[in-house]
């Protein structure tokens, strides 16, 4: 039977395979993200001993069932919404409303740089945004026990020409320029 940490494994892994090391598995990634869907699930089922058809079916409950949107299944492709470091073009967005205040949690340690130089994309293709302020002490938790959320001013950077993008429950920009940024 499956257990949650099987399928919390899975997915772990296939959000590293589809935004960071695709090819050290052989996996072929378009310009836009996209894999083969049974490229991925032969990956999976070699690594989790399974046939490629439960693989596929696990793939599928992953990408239904995640909470924050982190997969697209589209004509037997599949990619990540977000968090790449691989080069992909990520201009896509899934379009809808930007709310006008969007969150941004890190560490207390990454303040000070981010005062004076804006969030940057760091080690990924894009800067991360969450809608809202619980989803922003979570990302934040990942690197600090006590996270800093700031407040990024959403509306202004987009009368300003930035472009904010959807990505499921993530949104996703360039860069944040210090000017927009409020510490909560
Ligand atoms: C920080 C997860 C110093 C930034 C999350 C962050 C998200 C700076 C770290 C998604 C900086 C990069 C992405 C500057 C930014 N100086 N530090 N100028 N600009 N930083 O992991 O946003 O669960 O690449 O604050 O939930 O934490 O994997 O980005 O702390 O949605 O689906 O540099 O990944 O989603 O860290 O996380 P990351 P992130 P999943």
């Amino acid at each position: 039977m499956r257990t949650e940490k099987t399928l919390e494994r899975v997915s772990k892994f296939m959000s590293g395979l589809l935004r960071h090391f695709p090819h050290k598995f052989g996996v072929d990634v378009d310009r836009y993200g996209w894999a083969e869907l049974r490229d991925v699930a032969r990956v999976i089922a070699e690594r989790y001993s399974m046939e490629s058809e439960e693989a596929e079916e696990l793939i599928r409950s992953i990408v239904r069932n995640d909470p924050k949107g982190r997969y697209e299944l589209r004509d037997g492709k599949i990619r990540a919404r977000y968090g790449h470091s691989i080069d992909v073009e990520t201009g896509w967005s899934e379009g809808g409303e930007i709310p006008p205040v969007l969150y941004h949690g890190t560490s207390r340690k990454a303040l000070k740089s981010i005062i004076e130089k804006g969030l940057l994309p760091m080690g990924r293709k894009e800067v991360h945004l969450s809608e809202s302020y619980r989803d922003a002490v979570e990302v934040g938790r990942r690197y600090d026990s006590s996270p800093v959320v700031l407040k990024i001013n959403a509306k202004k950077m987009i009368e300003d020409g930035f472009e904010i993008r959807r990505k499921g429950r993530v949104l996703t920009t360039d860069y944040v320029p210090p000017e927009y940024i409020t510490v909560t």
